[in-house]
C-alpha cells in the first residue's frame, strides 16, 4: 500500500473527510440510528449512521458486521457533544477488511471477566483489550528506557547464546536440549557471557530470554522470562547498585512520562521510587528472622510496609546462599558474608547481583566448595587467567519488574505468551 494511514488520534485533529482503518469495538442499534465504536492502538472513534441521512448499503452495514471484525471507514468528520471525545464520523463509505467470527472466543469487553487462563488461552483476542495493550505498551517503555540508558553511558548491548553446555546458575533448574550427538541445555541467565564481555569490553547489557526449569507454579515465577542485565569491569556492588537506582528511577520517570494514559487506564499512580540501602545483616534483625537464609515473600512484604515505594538493597548477602561466582568479602574463600546483593521493591524481588570472582584459583576454590565441578566451567574460569578485572553486575526481571510496578496479580500478566508448568501454548 502506498499510502499512510491515518491513526484514530489524529483524525480527531482533522476536518472534513476522513479515513479510518480498525477494529469493531462495539455496536449499538436504536433502530434508525446505528453506532460503531471503532477502535485501533491510538483511540477510538465513533460511527454514526443515521437511517435515510446515509446510503442504505452502508447503514444495513453497520448492523450486520460482527465486534471485532476490521473495517475501513470513509467519511465526514463533525462535531457532536454526545460523541466520545466530542467527534464522530459519518459514513459514507464501510469496507469489510476481515469479518470476525462469533461469538468471540472470549470476552474483550473493557469490563470482561474471564479468568486469566482462559485468557490466556486465547491471548491473540486478549491483546484486543485496552488493559492489556496498556501492559504492553507500558512493558516496551521499560525495556526502551533501560536501552537508552545504559546505551548512552557507553555500554555495549551484547546477544548472549540461549543454547549452553553447563549450568550458570548452579542448582538444578535446568532445561536439557538435544545438540546433535551432545547433551546441551537452554541458558538459566547471560551470566558467564556478560562477565566474559565485561572483562573485555568494560560494560555490557543485554535483554534477553531465560528458562528456568523449577517445577513449582507460582504467581511470580515464569519457566522463560526475560532478564534485563548489566556487567561492568572495574566496578563493585556499591557502584552497581547506584547504576541500577539511577536506571530505576529513569525508566519510571519514562513511564511517567510517555504512558499516562495507560496507567490511568490501569489505576496505577506511579511515583519515582526512593532508595534504601540495609545489609543482610541488618535486615534479619529487623525482620527478626534466622539466619542464613532467603526472605521468604512473607518478609518481602514486610520489608514493603516498613519502606514503602522505595527500592530496598539489601547487600552482602551470605555466601552459602549466593551463587558461586558471587566474591565474598576480602577475596577470602572462607568468607561468611559476600558481595552479593537483592533488590526489592513494592514487596518482591526485582533483581540480584553483586561483585563477581575474577580471580582464576578462589573461582576454583569457590566451586568445590559449592559441590561443583570446576571441570564444566573450564573455558568459563580459563577467561579470567589472561587479564580480567575485577567486575560486577545485576539482572532485573522483566515480567518480575512490570508486575511490580503495576501491581499485577499475576506475573503472566505481564508476559504476552507465558511459559509455565502447563503452558506450552499459544
Ligand atoms: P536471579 O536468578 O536472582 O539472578 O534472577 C534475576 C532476576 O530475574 C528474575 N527472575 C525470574 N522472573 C520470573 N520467573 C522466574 N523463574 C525468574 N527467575 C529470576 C527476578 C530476579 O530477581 N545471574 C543472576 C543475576 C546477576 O547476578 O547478574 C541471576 O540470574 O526478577
Amino acid at each position: 500500500m502506498s499510502f499512510m494511514r491515518t491513526y484514530i488520534k489524529d483524525v480527531f485533529k482533522k476536518k472534513g473527510k476522513v479515513e479510518v482503518y480498525g477494529w469493531v469495538h462495539d455496536i449499538r442499534d436504536l433502530s434508525k440510528i446505528r453506532f460503531i465504536i471503532l477502535r485501533d492502538i491510538s483511540g477510538r472513534i465513533q460511527i454514526t449512521g443515521v437511517k435515510g441521512k446515509i446510503s442504505a448499503k452502508v447503514f444495513n452495514l453497520m448492523d450486520s458486521v460482527s465486534r471485532e471484525s476490521v473495517i475501513k471507514v470513509r467519511g465526514n468528520l463533525k462535531d457532536s457533544k454526545q460523541a466520545p471525545g466530542g467527534k464522530e464520523i459519518i459514513p459514507t463509505e464501510i469496507e469489510v477488511i476481515a469479518l470476525a467470527e462469533s461469538p468471540l472466543l472470549i470476552d474483550v469487553g473493557d469490563r470482561s471477566k474471564t479468568e486469566l487462563s482462559k485468557r490466556l488461552d486465547y491471548r491473540f483476542l486478549d491483546l484486543h483489550r485496552a488493559k492489556i495493550q496498556a501492559i504492553f505498551k507500558i512493558e516496551s517503555t521499560i525495556t526502551t528506557a533501560f536501552r537508552e540508558y545504559f546505551i548512552k553511558k557507553g555500554f555495549i548491548e551484547m546477544q548472549p547464546p540461549s543454547v549452553i553446555s553447563s549450568a550458570s546458575e548452579g542448582g538444578t533448574e535446568l532445561f536439557s536440549v538435544k545438540y546433535f550427538e551432545k547433551n546441551a541445555y537452554l541458558a538459566q541467565s547471560p551470566q558467564l557471557y556478560k562477565q566474559m564481555v565485561a572483562c573485555s569490553m568494560e560494560k555490557a547489557m543485554t535483554i534477553t530470554p531465560v528458562w528456568r526449569a523449577e517445577k513449582h507454579n507460582t504467581i511470580r515465577h515464569l519457566n522463560e522470562c526475560r532478564q534485563m542485565d548489566i556487567e561492568m569491569a572495574f566496578a563493585g556492588q556499591i557502584e552497581v547498585m547506584k547504576e541500577m537506582e539511577s536506571a530505576v528511577k529513569y525508566i519510571v520517570s519514562e513511564i511517567i512520562k510517555n504512558n499516562k494514559k495507560e496507567l490511568d487506564l490501569l489505576g496505577v499512580k506511579l511515583k519515582i521510587p526512593k532508595v534504601k540501602y540495609l545489609s543482610y545483616d541488618k535486615t534479619v534483625k529487623l525482620l527478626k528472622i534466622k539466619y542464613g537464609e532467603d526472605l521468604s515473600p512473607e518478609d518481602e512484604r514486610k520489608l514493603n510496609e516498613k519502606f514503602p515505594d522505595t527500592i530496598l538493597f539489601v547487600h552482602s548477602w551470605p555466601v552459602k546462599i549466593k551463587p558461586f561466582y558471587i566474591m565474598p568479602k576480602g577475596g577470602n574463600v572462607d568468607s561468611k558474608l559476600s558481595e552479593g546483593f537483592d533488590a526489592l521493591y513494592k514487596g518482591m524481588e526485582i533483581s540480584s547481583g553483586g561483585q563477581r570472582i575474577h580471580l582464576p584459583s578462589l573461582l576454583e576454590k569457590m566451586l568445590r566448595k559449592k559441590g561443583l565441578n570446576p571441570k564444566d566451567f573450564k573455558s568459563y574460569i580459563d577467561s579470567f587467567k589472561f587479564g580480567a578485572p575485577y567486575h560486577s553486575g545485576w539482572s532485573i526481571g522483566l515480567e518480575r519488574f512490570t508486575q511490580c510496578l503495576l501491581g499485577l496479580d499475576n506475573i503472566r500478566e505481564a508476559c504476552m505468551f507465558p511459559r509455565d508448568r502447563d503452558r506450552l501454548t499459544p
